[in-house]
C-alpha cells in the first residue's frame, strides 16, 4: 500500500473531502510507487480559503522584520535539509541530483533574500508642494495569495513565489503540478517547523483543471501567481482582468544562443549542451534554438554531436548520469511529434531524435537528446516551445540577421550570445527582445537576487526574484500628514503669494 498524503488546510494536515488520491511515480522507473496525494476539490478549496483569511488577518498585523526571520529559518532548515530533498524531488521529477540540489539551493538564496527584505520594503519619503506637510510612500499586504506552480523546478519556484507573498504579509494557498506533489508538502512542513502560523499557509493538490481554475475564480483571492503554459496562462488573464484580480504570469519560451565567428567555440558548445540539454531540456529559459553564423555553422554542429552522443541517460539517482527522464508520457509523445514534424520540414535528424533503445531505460520516460540542423526561420520547429531536449539547429550570415531572427517568435524569456566582440555584445543586450540576455553564458541560470521573467507572451509585465517581485504582492499606499494647522489646497495654494 503507498503511503498517503494529505492537505494542509486549516493548520492541520487533512484528507481531501472528495476522498480520492492520484498515485505518484518516478518518472525514471514507473515500476517505483512514491505515494498518494490527493485529489482535491472545491469543497477543499473553500476551506482553504477560510482559513487563509484567518491566517491573513494575524500575519498582516505580524512586523515585516518578524515575518522575515521565519524565511531566515526556513532557509537553515532548507540548508540541513538539502540533500534529503533534492533526493525526493529527483525521484518525483527525474531531473540529475546536481540539478536538484541546486534547485533547494536556489530555494534557500530566495529565503535569505526575503529574510533580509522583511527589513527593507521600502516606501518613499518625499517633499510635500506645500508647507508644514509630509508626503510618504509605504507597503501594504494584499490578502491571499493563490500560488499555482509547475512540475519543473518543483521546490525553487514555489519559493519564488510563496516567499515573497509570505514577507508582505499576505497568506498563500499553493497548488502544485500534480506531478510533483511531494517537493511542497515537504516545503510547507519546513515552513511549520521554521514557525510559520498553521493557518498562514494552506496546501491544495489537485488538478490544474479543477484546483487551480477554483483558485482564480475564487472571489476571496485577489492575487494570483502562475507559472505554465501560454495557453493556459491566457485563460487565466481573462478571468483575472474580468474579476479585477492582480495576475503574475510566467510563460513559454523559445530560446536562442547564438554563436558569431569570433566565439570561443569550446565555451560555447559547453553553454548549448548544458542550455539545450539540463534539466532534459525542459525549462522555461532551455536553449531550443540555435543560431549558427555561416562561418563556423558545420565545425560548430560536429563538435556539438559528438559531445551530444555521449551524454548519458538514466536515473537522475546515479551520479553518473547526464541526463535525466522527462516528466511523463505525454512529454515523450511531444518530442516524437515534432521529430515527425522536422522530418516533414525536410530538417536532418543529427542525432537522437527517438527514444533510447537500451531495455533498462524502457520502464522510464526517456528521450534521446536530439539535434536538428536545417531548420528554417519561421518553421514550426523555429517557433513552438517543445519543452524537451530538441534543439533546433538555424543558419544565419550575420549579427542582424541573427537578431531578427531571435526576435521573430511570439515568446521572449531568455538569450545568449557568444563572441569576443564587445560592440556585438552590447548590441545584442541592446536589440534582442527577451526579459534575460546572456553574454558567453548558457540561456539559463538566473540567479535567485535578479528579477526573472520575459517579454512579448511570456509574460505580462510582471518579474519574479529579485526585488521587482516585492511590489507584486504588495499594494503601494500613499500618506500624507498636513501640520499646518490650516486648510492647505494641493495645487492651489500651491503658489499663493509667489510671483508665478
Ligand atoms: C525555468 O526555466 O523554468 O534560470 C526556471 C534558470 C533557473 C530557473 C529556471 N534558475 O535556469
Amino acid at each position: 500500500m503507498p503511503e498517503r498524503h494529505l492537505n494542509f488546510i486549516g493548520g492541520c494536515w487533512v484528507e481531501p473531502m472528495t476522498g480520492e488520491f492520484r498515485e505518484n511515480r518516478n518518472p525514471a522507473d514507473s515500476s517505483d510507487i512514491i505515494g498518494e496525494w490527493p485529489r482535491s476539490g472545491p469543497a477543499d478549496l473553500q476551506r482553504a480559503v477560510e482559513s487563509a483569511k484567518r491566517g491573513f488577518e494575524l500575519w498582516k498585523r505580524t512586523p515585516a522584520p518578524l515575518r522575515g526571520d521565519v524565511l531566515k529559518r526556513t532557509g537553515d532548515i532548507l540548508s540541513a535539509r538539502k540533500d534529503e530533498i533534492a533526493r525526493a524531488m529527483t525521484r518525483e521529477m527525474g531531473k540529475v541530483l546536481n540539478e536538484t540540489r541546486g534547485d533547494v539551493q536556489e530555494g534557500i538564496d530566495t529565503a535569505y533574500y526575503a529574510a533580509s527584505e522583511g527589513r527593507r520594503l521600502f516606501g518613499y519619503t518625499v517633499p510635500s508642494e506645500l508647507r508644514n506637510k509630509w508626503a510618504m510612500s509605504y507597503r501594504r499586504p494584499i490578502g491571499i495569495a493563490g500560488l499555482i506552480t509547475p512540475f519543473n523546478f518543483p521546490l525553487a519556484i514555489p519559493t519564488w513565489k510563496t516567499f515573497p507573498a509570505l514577507v508582505c504579509g499576505n497568506s498563500v494557498i499553493i497548488k502544485p503540478a500534480e506531478d510533483v506533489p511531494h517537493s511542497v508538502s515537504l516545503l510547507v512542513e519546513v515552513l511549520l517547523e521554521a514557525g510559520l502560523p498553521p493557518e498562514v499557509i494552506q496546501l491544495v493538490h489537485g488538478p490544474g483543471s479543477r484546483i487551480g481554475n477554483a483558485i482564480v475564480e475564487h472571489p476571496d483571492i485577489p492575487v494570483i501567481s502562475f507559472t505554465g503554459s501560454t495557453e493556459i496562462g491566457s485563460h487565466l488573464g481573462e478571468v483575472c482582468g474580468r474579476m479585477h484580480k492582480r495576475l503574475s504570469l510566467e510563460m513559454g519560451g523559445k530560446n536562442a544562443q547564438i554563436v558569431m565567428p569570433d566565439a570561443d567555440l569550446e565555451l560555447a558548445v559547453d553553454g548549448v549542451l548544458w542550455g539545450a540539454f539540463g534539466t532534459t531540456g525542459q525549462r522555461c529559459t532551455a536553449t531550443s534554438r540555435l543560431l549558427l553564423h555561416d562561418d563556423i555553422h558545420d565545425q560548430l554542429l560536429d563538435m556539438l554531436v559528438a559531445r551530444v552522443s555521449r551524454l548519458r541517460l538514466g536515473s537522475g539517482l546515479d551520479e553518473a548520469t547526464d541526463v535525466g527522464p522527462m516528466i511523463n508520457r505525454s512529454a515523450v509523445e511531444k518530442c516524437e511529434e515534432y521529430v515527425t514534424i522536422a522530418r516533414t520540414e525536410g530538417c536532418d535528424v543529427l542525432c537522437g531524435g527517438q527514444r533510447p533503445a537500451s531495455p533498462e531505460l524502457e520502464p522510464g520516460f526517456f528521450f534521446q537528446p536530439t539535434v536538428l540542423a536545417g531548420v528554417r526561420s519561421g518553421s514550426r520547429l523555429a517557433c513552438e516551445e517543445i519543452f524537451g531536449p530538441v534543439l533546433s539547429v538555424i543558419r544565419c550570415h550575420d549579427l542582424d540577421e541573427a537578431i531578427r531572427i531571435n526576435n521573430e517568435v511570439v515568446y521572449g524569456l531568455s538569450s545568449s550570445i557568444y563572441t569576443r566582440d564587445v560592440l556585438a555584445c552590447f548590441r545584442a543586450l541592446n536589440e534582442l527582445d527577451n526579459g534575460i540576455t546572456y553574454v558567453n553564458a548558457p540561456t539559463i541560470g538566473a540567479e535567485a537576487h535578479l528579477p526573472f521573467g520575459g517579454v512579448k507572451q511570456t509574460g505580462n509585465g510582471h518579474r519574479e526574484g529579485g526585488w521587482e517581485v516585492y511590489h507584486f504582492y504588495s499594494e503601494t499606499k500613499v500618506g500624507y500628514v498636513d501640520f499646518s494647522g490650516k486648510l492647505q489646497r494641493a495645487q492651489i495654494d500651491t503658489y499663493a503669494g509667489s510671483p508665478t
